[in-house]
């Protein structure tokens, strides 16, 4: 396996694609979307366009969907949610398709929508992701940030590093034999620098910050739990993503 870390959806390659592509944006998209899915929704569905998701959302049936997104942390207008995984309740969630655009998260995910097979990772779900990788060993692995309108974002590379490090331990080899890219030994480091205070990092992030600013602190204690959800969000069709 030869791991490729990019730290945003602009830094990712549009020229290859690789076997395996993983999503990550830690705060709080794809730990929005493992909560979801590990509540009991049908499937996750995502746009970047507000009116593309309009368009496409109002063709399913009302009670079975529920329209979420952000802009700038803030719920959308008119939305049933923003983008918070603790208002993802199974009472409120279960049997319903999630339809979300967020500012970042979903850009990553486009990036990658046409690999082979595409997943979402958070800190949340650490170890189902690995767990999955381990098994099928996918040859070609990237995973990508989603950053913040084009900028690198600690929380996500961190969460990659999390991820590569899991997997050396699981793979047994050494940084050398997984690393494809340099983003790789310092997506690492970063996770071995930060690995036992996750929420403190959230707050020196920029975009941690953001969210403090707008009453979030609930959500970043959240999303900064390492495995605690064994769910692993995997797309069936380019932008749907169903619980493997
Ligand atoms: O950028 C994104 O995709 C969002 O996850 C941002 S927020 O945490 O909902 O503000």
């Amino acid at each position: 396996m030869k791991l490729f870390i990019y730290h945003t959806p602009e830094q990712t390659p549009t020229d290859k694609i690789p076997d395996c592509a993983i999503a990550v944006d830690v705060l709080r998209a794809t730990t929005t979307m493992a909560t979801v899915l590990n509540a009991g929704a049908e499937a996750v569905q995502v746009f970047s366009d507000i009116n593309e998701l309009m368009v496409v959302s109002e063709k399913w049936p009302a009670d079975q969907r529920l329209r979420a997104g952000e802009r700038g942390g803030s719920m959308v207008e008119g939305f049933d949610l923003g983008n918070s995984p603790l208002d993802c309740t199974p009472e409120r969630v279960q049997g319903r398709r999630l339809f979300i655009t967020t500012t970042n998260g979903t850009r990553a995910l486009q990036a990658v929508q046409n690999a082979p097979t595409v997943l979402a990772a958070a800190l949340i779900n650490r170890a189902a992701v690995v767990n999955y990788l381990v098994e099928k060993q996918p040859e070609t692995l990237w995973l990508v940030g989603s950053g913040w309108e084009g900028s690198f974002s600690l929380e996500d590379t961190t969460c990659t590093g999390a991820i590569a490090h899991s997997l050396l331990t699981q793979l047994n080899c050494n940084e050398e034999a997984l690393a494809g890219n340099d983003e790789v030994i310092g997506a690492i480091a970063l996770y071995s620098k930060w690995q036992d205070r996750l929420l403190d990092m959230f707050h020196h992030a920029s975009h941690g910050q953001r969210l403090l600013r707008l009453n979030c602190h609930e959500d970043l204690k959240y999303c900064a739990q390492l495995d605690i959800l064994d769910v692993l969000p995997i797309q069936k069709e380019p932008g749907i993503l169903v619980k493997n």
